[in-house]
């Protein structure tokens, strides 16, 4: 009896992880021009093997009862490698503990497939306690270098306080995303440390970071806003001047605090950047993500910044352990200039949003500045308005005319 119903669960977990990993994705039009979303996440906790989550032998797990659970995958750096894309997810078991592992796709939007075995990211003298949301960078030195963030309890809080963490940006490097050499956690004078994101060139013969100063661990208080600073060396490195680059603002998608998302891509207007930037309301922080462009040769200046969000968290979206968030901490650029934009929805699940370097670069440079009053906003929205009504005006195209009718 036990070994039947062993047989039967086997079966339908099969049949079920089988019709996850191989169904086919289907972009969602018309979408916004600027990007098109997807009909299903590319990466979900039903896309993790069963293996690492059952013991398989009917004689030592008769109910096949899961011995390891997996509560969600979601916040994946990418990368592309030989034509291929690789995520690096931030999966979460059960126990809370989040780890790294890879998983492959040929076309990137759909297929992917975690390999048999997560990282193993060494430890430094001072272990983790939870590591997450790697950013993957492709150096000019020849590395492939993963910026994560470390988290340990804070030695300082009290006893009685067991919540109370410090974060930091832990670094690895690696060749082939399987062997991880694990160098000194980054130093900075900065409290703590999330969303810190290495540069792919070197800056004046030095490594760039982008970083995001915090006082404490959810609050920023003093810190917050992407900074940038420089490091004479990636084995110990250590920052001696943040300046911020891109600061949180009143009243904005960006007024509580914000972060730099993968590596910036490089194009010949500038570096194109996807941020997340958050805000407070009665339901909580939204998080949503937006772009900017900074200089090409002083890549710490920004030159263009749209308004308002690039992606918000949308329908099933909204809802996941912390809901109404979209997070990006993966991109991959293609030499054809595809994009892929790997974002996680409310600390759950991955999706892909595509898009190509013309198109984002079009956004960026040609999309409004916030206008940061009501009134301006209005004003904004009249211009484009009569813009539009002259164009009625003077047109004879019909499907023109067609957009005008109520
Ligand atoms: O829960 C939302 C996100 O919160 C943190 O981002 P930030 O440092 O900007 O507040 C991170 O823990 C991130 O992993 C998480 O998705």
């Amino acid at each position: 009896m036990k070994n039947e119903c062993f047989r039967e669960r086997l079966e339908m977990l099969i049949r079920q992880y089988k019709e996850v990993v191989n169904r086919k994705n289907e972009k969602i039009l018309p979408g916004n021009g600027i990007f098109d979303r997807y009909k299903y996440p590319v990466l979900t906790a039903d896309h993790v093997p069963l293996f690492w989550k059952y013991d398989l032998n009917p004689e030592t797990n008769p109910y096949l009862m899961e011995r390891l659970g997996i509560n969600c995958v979601f916040n994946p750096g990418a990368i592309e490698l030989d034509g291929k894309i690789y995520m690096i997810a931030r999966v979460e078991g059960v126990d809370r503990k989040s780890f790294f592992a890879i998983a492959e796709s040929d076309n990137g939007i759909d297929g992917f497939k975690f390999w048999d075995y997560p990282c193993i990211i060494p430890e430094t003298d001072n272990p983790d306690v939870n590591v997450y949301d790697m950013r993957l960078v492709k150096h000019e030195d020849g590395y492939i270098y993963g910026l994560f963030c470390t988290e340990r309890k804070d030695p300082d809080a009290p006893p009685t306080d067991t919540s109370s963490a410090v974060a930091q940006c832990g670094i690895v490097r690696t060749k082939d995303l399987k062997e991880w050499e694990r160098l000194a956690d980054l130093k900075t004078k900065s409290p703590q440390q999330r969303n810190v994101v290495l540069h792919p060139e070197f800056i004046d013969g030095k490594y760039a970071f982008y970083t995001r100063p915090q006082d404490g661990f959810i609050e920023t208080g003093s810190g917050g806003g992407i900074a940038w600073g420089l490091s004479s060396s990636i084995e110990n490195a250590e920052i001696d001047e943040e300046i911020i680059i891109d600061e949180k603002v009143y009243h904005t998608i960006k007024e509580v605090k914000n972060g730099q998302g993968p590596a910036p891509i490089k194009t010949k207007h500038g570096w194109l950047h996807i941020a997340h930037g958050v805000r407070n309301t009665a339901a909580g922080l939204r998080y949503v993500l937006y772009a900017f462009m900074t200089d090409l040769n002083e890549p710490w200046k920004v030159t263009h910044r749209p308004g308002g969000y690039l992606l918000a968290p949308q329908g099933e979206e909204r809802v996941g352990d912390v809901s109404n968030v979209a997070f990006c901490n993966g991109a991959v650029a293609r030499d054809n200039g595809d994009v892929f934009i790997y974002y996680a929805s409310s600390d759950t699940r991955c999706h892909v949003a595509t898009t190509t370097v013309d198109k984002l670069v079009d956004y960026v440079i040609n999309t409004p500045e916030d206008p940061l009053r009501s009134y301006a906003c209005v004003m904004q929205r009249v211009e484009l308005i009569s813009k539009n009504m002259k164009l009625f005006e003077s047109t004879d195209d019909e499907l023109i005319k067609a957009a005008f009718e109520k």
